[in-house]
């Protein structure tokens, strides 16, 4: 299928579906196509109204045209190969090459006009989350319009009349098509850019899959036990880190289009919700949080501003929920005496290990022959060794010195001399300071003495 398409000038990872274009009418814009799953470059707006454009971890914005001042984007509906992780490849159905699909950006007060191309070997529609338009343009197969036949081409036309954060998903064999990876984000800039600005905009959706290790189509109708929770289907550690400028003012939006609850807990700050799917968040009812909970089918945005540099860890608290895939009717042997029975064992298996007895942080640390097409349910190195995570798991890099427009990911944090947490061993090294002004030697501090550092977290003046 990608051999027929043609290489654009430009990016190496766009493709254009040309042949389509040629084929099909010669007015359908573009519809270029992503085969990479890193995070792509925000895209700069290349007409209209002057916006900071998002970044999609992951992922990546959709091209537009201006027709007679309509925002003109081509989204194709269509079978993909999604890299979930390094090692790990899964055959989903998506958008433009990928899944998620691209992130469609547009301004309040634009006139969109997207043209949706069935690839797929059903029917499907598009359904625009959260957005204020005509019913018959809501996306809703059998309700409001009928389903986009496989191999045809239908217009969904509207006027953006709010800024926030918004989805988009078919809404035509749903339960299939989403637990297939058909999905995307949709943000809407504020028309006046000096509302709610920040220097850094990230977008991503949750979405977890059933993929039995060592094959690659998730299984559909599954109800509750899946076993890839991913961050814009990729799977920690290949979910691209959040890389920040000390003192940015930084948005993350999360959407959640699994079917459980994702409590997404960021560490080293607190900060704000300050948008919704329903929109932004007036100041006065925000409060601060260090988790928060994304519902089902549901967007949160929150905001803070960068103060604190360091690899600071950014996860879904179900512990489950970063893992990668995992057997779950496994027993708990914590304390249990493997030696015998091991014994035993290695006499027809000699290379049989005893495992779990003292906890699972050995399934990380011994490599273990797994399936292919597989990546080990607990992984990930970080400079002190492993980090025994995987699935719904990523890290915000704060650092000094980081150009506005580089998102490369700067490495390991270096922490300053004595702020690691480091091992006993009888005395505490001479340098060792107090934090200024208390006592001298006293590394006992009783409560009321301690400082209460402002918050970090409320730009309350918007
Ligand atoms: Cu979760």
């Amino acid at each position: 299928m990608f051999s027929r398409r043609q290489i654009l000038g430009g990016s190496a990872a766009l493709i254009g579906a040309a042949t389509w274009t040629r084929t099909s009418a010669m007015s359908l814009p573009e519809a270029p196509i992503m085969q990479e799953a890193t995070t792509q470059p925000p895209l700069l707006p290349s007409a209209g109204p002057d916006y900071n454009p998002v970044v999609t971890l992951n992922g990546w914005s959709l091209p537009f045209r201006m027709t007679n001042g309509v925002k003109e984007f081509h989204l194709v509906a269509e079978p993909v190969e999604r890299q979930m992780a390094d090692g790990m490849t899964a055959y989903l159905w998506g958008y433009n090459g990928q899944s998620p699909g691209p992130t469609i950006e547009c301004v309040e007060g634009d006139r969109v006009r997207i043209f949706v191309s069935n690839k797929l070997p059903e029917h499907t529609s598009v359904h625009w989350h959260g957005m204020i338009l005509p019913c018959g343009m809501d996306g809703v197969a059998g309700l409001t319009q009928p389903a986009i036949p496989s191999g045809k081409t239908f217009v969904y036309e509207f006027d953006i009349v709010k800024s926030g954060t918004f989805m988009y998903h078919p809404h035509a064999d749903e339960m299939v098509q989403m637990a297939m990876g058909m999905m995307g984000s949709f943000v809407v800039h504020p028309k006046d850019p000096s509302f709610m600005p920040v220097d850094r905009d990230f977008v991503f959706l949750l979405s977890s899959y059933d993929i039995e290790p060592g094959s690659y189509l998730p299984r559909i109708m599954e109800m509750t036990d899946f076993n890839m929770w991913t961050i814009n289907s990729r799977i920690f550690p290949d979910v691209a880190p959040l890389v920040v400028r000390k003192d940015d003012r930084v948005r993350v939006r999360v959407g959640n289009l699994t079917m459980t609850n994702h409590p997404i807990h960021m560490h080293g700050y607190d900060f704000e919700v300050t948008c919704t799917d329903g929109g932004w968040v007036r100041p006065e009812a925000r409060w601060p949080e260090v988790t928060i909970d994304i519902p089902v089918g549901g967007m949160r945005a929150y905001e803070f501003d960068a103060v604190y540099p360091g690899d600071w860890a950014l996860h879904c608290h179900k512990s489950h929920h970063t893992m990668n895939a995992m057997g779950h009717d496994i027993p708990t042997f914590i304390g249990a005496d493997k030696t015998s029975v091991a014994r035993k064992i290695k006499v027809v298996q000699p290379d049989y290990m005893p495992m779990g007895t003292d906890g699972m942080a050995d399934m990380a640390e011994m490599s273990m022959p797994i399936p292919a097409n597989t990546i080990p349910m607990m992984t990930g190195w970080g400079q002190f060794g492993s980090l025994e995570m995987g699935g719904m798991f990523t890290v915000v890099k704060v650092r000094e010195g980081i150009e506005p427009g580089d998102y490369e990911d700067p490495g390991d944090y270096e922490h300053p001399a004595g702020t690691v947490a480091y091992e006993w061993t009888g005395s505490l090294p001479t340098a060792a300071a107090a934090p200024e002004g208390s006592d001298e030697g006293s590394s006992m501090r009783s409560t009321p003495e301690r400082q209460v550092m402002p918050s970090g977290g409320g730009h309350s003046g918007h």
